[in-house]
């Protein structure tokens, strides 16, 4: 039976090895990456690298540079989402941000390097496997966080911000924005795990689905939670009045839309080759996540 807690744990503890040393006249970088990394967090995206990966049968210590890859790309990507020029946001994993503690120049720099310094320790995996695999696994870490991928959503999230989108724009923000990544770890831990062309593609399609299911979820906790339970502001997509999910097809809809998607995605994962009950009790986890 999957037990969350402990694949927290197992997780945090192999991105710990990866995180960079404290020393040198640059180290307050260092701490900066640091902190915002060690800040807590769900650690979804390598935990569904690594139990996508388990499921198809895939074994050793290649998995682990990914792992910590991920995190560091999403953790980046949470530390620029909160700065002044964005979201504005200063508590974040139950703790001030990474710019209220390092100041806002540090705040950019820490993103940057946590970006530079996910593709550093991705490297690592090319000592570890067949040089093919691993650099298709690569090639997926550097695109779906690109532009045409989570930077692209957070674009048009930005741009749009006060301006009413419509149904296909917020497709393509949570595709983009929140799905890309989701779909990035999965697909690294199939690609890893050898599944073969289609079973990857089919992979893709399922962390869609989750991914969707993730952010319309992220909207309603936004409406109906607390600070304290979700350790960052609650309220900020009406504040920045934003469209989404919630404003575009009422509370309901969005629920029973979490509950949609997410059993989309658990019914693919049952055609799947290898034993992926692990990801499924993970995916099912997810729908009543409350943070
Ligand atoms: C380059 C300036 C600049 C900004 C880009 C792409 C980007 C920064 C920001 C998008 C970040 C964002 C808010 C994505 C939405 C996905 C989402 C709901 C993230 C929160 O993920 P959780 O809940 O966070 O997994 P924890 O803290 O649990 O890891």
């Amino acid at each position: 039976m999957f037990d969350m807690e402990k694949s927290v744990k197992q997780t945090e503890g192999i991105i710990r090895k990866y995180l960079p040393k404290e020393e040198g006249y640059q180290k307050t970088i260092f701490k900066a990456m640091n902190y915002a990394v060690n800040g807590g967090g769900k650690r979804l995206r390598p935990i569904l690298m690594l139990k996508t990966f388990e499921g198809f049968g895939g074994t050793g210590e290649v998995i682990e540079p990914f792992m910590a890859a991920i995190e560091m790309i999403h953790t980046y990507s949470l530390v620029h989402d909160d700065l002044p020029a964005l979201d504005n946001d200063e508590y974040r994993r139950g703790r001030k941000t990474t710019h209220v503690v390092y100041g806002h120049a540090m705040g950019i720099l820490a993103g940057d390097a946590l970006l530079n310094y996910a593709f550093e320790t991705a490297m690592k995996a090319f000592e570890l496997d067949d040089l093919d695999v691993v650099r298709r696994a690569f090639e997926i870490l550097v695109k779906k966080p690109g532009v045409y991928g989570m930077i692209g959503g957070q674009v048009v999230d930005v741009e749009k911000s006060g301006i009413a989108l419509d149904k296909d724009e917020l497709d393509f923000v949570f595709r983009c924005k929140t799905a890309a990544l989701i779909e990035a770890a999965m697909m690294i831990g199939a690609v890893l795990g050898r599944a073969s062309k289609e079973e990857q593609r089919k992979v893709e399609q399922i962390a869609r689905n989750i991914g969707i299911a993730f952010q319309i979820q992220d909207d309603i906790l936004d409406v109906i939670s607390t600070t304290s339970e979700l350790g960052k502001p609650v309220h900020s997509d009406e504040r920045n009045q934003k469209t989404t999910y919630v404003t575009l097809y009422g509370m309901e809809r969005a629920r029973q839309d979490v509950i949609t998607y997410s059993n989309n995605a658990i019914e693919e994962i049952k055609t799947l080759r290898g034993h992926h009950e692990e990801l499924i009790s993970l995916v099912s986890l997810m729908i009543n996540r409350k943070k």
